[in-house]
């Protein structure tokens, strides 16, 4: 299976995340796309290649023009208000509030933004653009005929909506990886978001259309991040209706005890929506040892959850998304990646 991947990733480096209150150094930082990149190069799974720059066109099949503008500028504009430390935004418009965009900067990252943990720094705008062009070419890969291939993006995506950043997001990658993949001349994408967190922002992307299929695997809302998206009964809307299917599951869910059911459930609801290619949103942050997560899933079942999306029987792209237990990490992905090629 061909990679793809972008040094340019290590651009995104936050000084600090606020995590329970304190600012703390980031869990989502570079060391972790360089050991996923050791460990599948270690496990030989395949060519690594470079990257093609993304084109502002297949974004905006994505993004709002304001939204990308707003996240280009966002650093300069933050600099000059505050100086050179990371931009974060601690004002939203919630409940109560008008939806207009302000002129400060803090105003307009409040209005883009749903959480306080996503830090806009002087190289956000590369690494997020060179992560988005990661996901593209891997859909110019399948397209072009590969099998299954692994685009290895960091920062991950699949909280971004279509003018909203969060959960260590800014550009859906998986969602630029389906427009990609329809622009060359599929038709019926299905995406399966393994990660830990449920895919809020490729939901919300594709929640109203039909000719996406949406399936997510994840901590139950009720009890974890993003806490307002993700229920079971969220299953898309106008043309969208039933193309949308979420599995929530609870704190302490492992392989035997909830995790391959809601699986196997999902990729049904995949193989029933008949579609002609796969997109996975792959995270490892169901480890039982994941410093943000509460799923108990073990090395040895990484490889079952590459298996499992082998039997859909579709051309597959894997999209890179979390997994913060960054001695595991390299390993769980590659296990993944090769039980997917094993099976
Ligand atoms: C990104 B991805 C938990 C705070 C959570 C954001 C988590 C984003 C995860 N107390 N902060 O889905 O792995
Ligand atoms: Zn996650």
């Amino acid at each position: 299976m061909k990679i793809v991947f972008s040094q340019d990733h290590k651009f995104q480096d936050g000084k600090s995340e606020l995590i329970d209150g304190q600012i703390q150094p980031p869990v989502e930082k570079p060391a972790r796309a360089e050991q996923i990149l050791s460990a599948v190069t270690e496990a030989r799974i395949g060519e690594v290649l470079a990257p093609a720059p993304v084109d502002r066109a297949l974004l905006q099949t994505v993004h709002t023009p304001a939204y990308l503008d707003f996240l280009e500028t966002a650093w300069d504009e933050w600099v000059a208000a505050h100086g050179d430390w990371d931009a974060l935004p601690l004002d939203w418009p919630a409940r109560t509030f008008t939806h207009r965009v302000p002129e400060a900067i803090d105003g307009k990252m409040g209005y883009y933004s749903f959480d306080a943990g996503t830090p806009i720094t002087s190289g956000t705008w590369r690494a997020v653009t060179a992560s988005a062009s990661v996901a593209a070419t891997g859909a110019t890969l399948v397209a072009d005929g590969e099998r299954a291939v692994f685009s290895l993006c960091r920062p991950p995506g699949h909280h971004a909506a279509a003018d909203v950043y969060g959960g260590y997001c800014f550009i859906n990658n998986a969602a630029v990886a389906v427009e990609a993949l329809r622009a060359r001349g599929f038709s019926r994408p299905a995406i399966i978001d393994v990660d830990y967190h449920h895919g809020n922002g490729t939901q919300a992307i594709f929640y109203g259309r039909g000719d996406v299929f949406f399936a997510s695997i994840h901590a139950d809302p009720r009890q974890e991040f993003p806490y307002f998206l993700g229920y079971a009964d969220e299953t898309g809307d106008g043309a969208g209706e039933g193309a949308n299917a979420n599995f929530p599951l609870r704190w302490g869910t492992g392989w035997k005890s909830g995790y391959e059911e809601a699986l196997e459930a999902a990729l049904d609801r995949i193989a029933a929506y008949g579609p002609d290619v796969l997109v996975v949103s792959l995270g490892a942050d169901t480890y039982h040892e994941d410093p943000i997560s509460q799923f108990t899933l073990d090395t040895d079942d990484f490889p079952r959850i590459g298996e499992h999306l082998k039997r859909a029987g579709l051309p597959t792209l894997f999209v890179m998304e979390g997994g913060y237990a960054i001695d595991a990490l390299g390993r769980n992905v590659a296990n993944v990646l090769s039980g997917f090629e094993g099976a």
